[in-house]
């Protein structure tokens, strides 16, 4: 395999291939799957304690010596546990979702531990850039889960433009084509969730793969404008009741409530239709599920097929 960016040298990988965090989704089994395969396996700690977030920690050392990183939920009540453990472990990158890092970074980089913060707007980016953050995610209103107002198309050049450090795109890329535009763009590497909810090591339930994979282009709703933290989900009966309560006026705690505990009901119970099944718009381009060294051989050979093609067909 030969696609070869400078992130593949800050990090240590092979491709330059982040898989999503994602809460319950990515575990120390998927996270050491993708690593294995020569990208950057990332356990998701979504709202966990640290305890659960040091067994698959732990898990995923068990089953790969590459390195590995963790996803910080910034909203997470046990973000602080969270943080103190991470530097424990000494997990070799730290990427965060959902807020502002500030108040860690350096503490991370004390130890060595690579900071790569998500970033859905120019502004924040900025801000990070000064702390010396290593990299950035950019993340478009195409990605599952929650979400920022801007798509991938027009959010990564301006980060690019606007930041001196390696950006990655992430949001609505599952396949070569979707990387090689958002190499395009500027970015140095790509975060993939969506897809590798598919990959055969990753432990969600099957119900939850197969809805996935048989998801078309208009199946993923946001909910949750009205609490301030829109969230993509694929359409069910969870996420209609959702709308109708937010349309009735409800309150934000009225909504917590009722959304509490229901993406673990769907990721690890597979109950897809009282749960919160979340995923991005690439869904519908998720076509079977298959082990995460195989998806990342056809990203690489996808995307360099694309610009082989791209120079062979237009340069005139
Ligand atoms: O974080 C994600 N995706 C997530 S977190 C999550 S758990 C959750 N569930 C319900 C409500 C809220 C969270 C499920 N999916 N992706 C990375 C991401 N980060 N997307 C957007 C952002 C973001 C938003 C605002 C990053 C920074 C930010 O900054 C605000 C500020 O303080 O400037």
């Amino acid at each position: 395999m030969i696609l070869h960016t400078e992130l593949c040298d800050i990090l240590g990988i092979e491709v330059p291939v982040l898989q999503g965090g994602m809460a319950w989704v990515a575990t120390g089994e998927l996270a050491a799957a993708v690593s294995e395969a020569g990208g950057l396996g990332i356990i998701g700690a979504g709202n966990a304690p640290a305890s659960v977030l040091e067994a698959e920690i732990k898990k995923a050392k068990a089953l790969t010596a590459k390195p590995f990183g963790v996803n910080i939920m910034l909203l997470s009540p046990f973000v602080d546990e969270v943080v103190d453990l991470v530097i424990r472990e000494e997990v070799r990158v730290v990427t965060t979702g959902a807020g502002n890092p500030g108040k860690y970074v350096d503490r991370f980089k004390e130890k060595g531990i690579r900071v790569i913060p998500v970033v859905s707007a120019v502004a924040l980016a900025k801000r990070l850039e000064r702390l010396e953050v290593d990299a950035m995610i950019a993340e478009g209103l195409e990605a599952g889960g929650h979400i920022g107002d801007l798509t991938t198309m027009v959010l990564v050049p301006q980060i690019v433009d606007a930041v001196s450090v390696p950006v990655i795109a992430a949001g609505g890329i599952a396949d070569g084509r979707g990387v090689a535009a958002a190499l395009a763009l500027g970015a140095k590497g790509v975060q993939i969730g969506t897809r590798f909810i598919c990959a055969s090591e990753c432990t969600a339930h099957p119900n939850y793969k197969e809805m996935v994979v048989k998801a078309k282009d208009r199946d993923t709703v946001v909910t949750g404008h009205s609490t301030g933290h829109p969230v993509r989900v694929l359409h069910n009966r969870m996420a209609r009741e959702f709308e109708r309560m937010e349309k009735e006026g409800v309150t934000v705690a009225e909504l917590e409530k009722f959304g509490a505990g229901r993406l673990a009901a769907a990721v690890r119970d597979g109950d897809v239709v009282n749960g919160s099944v979340m995923a991005g718009q690439s869904a519908g381009l998720v076509k079977k599920v298959e082990p995460a060294a195989d998806i990342i051989k056809d990203l690489v050979n996808g995307t360099l097929r694309v610009i082989d093609e791209l120079k062979a067909k237009y340069r005139a």
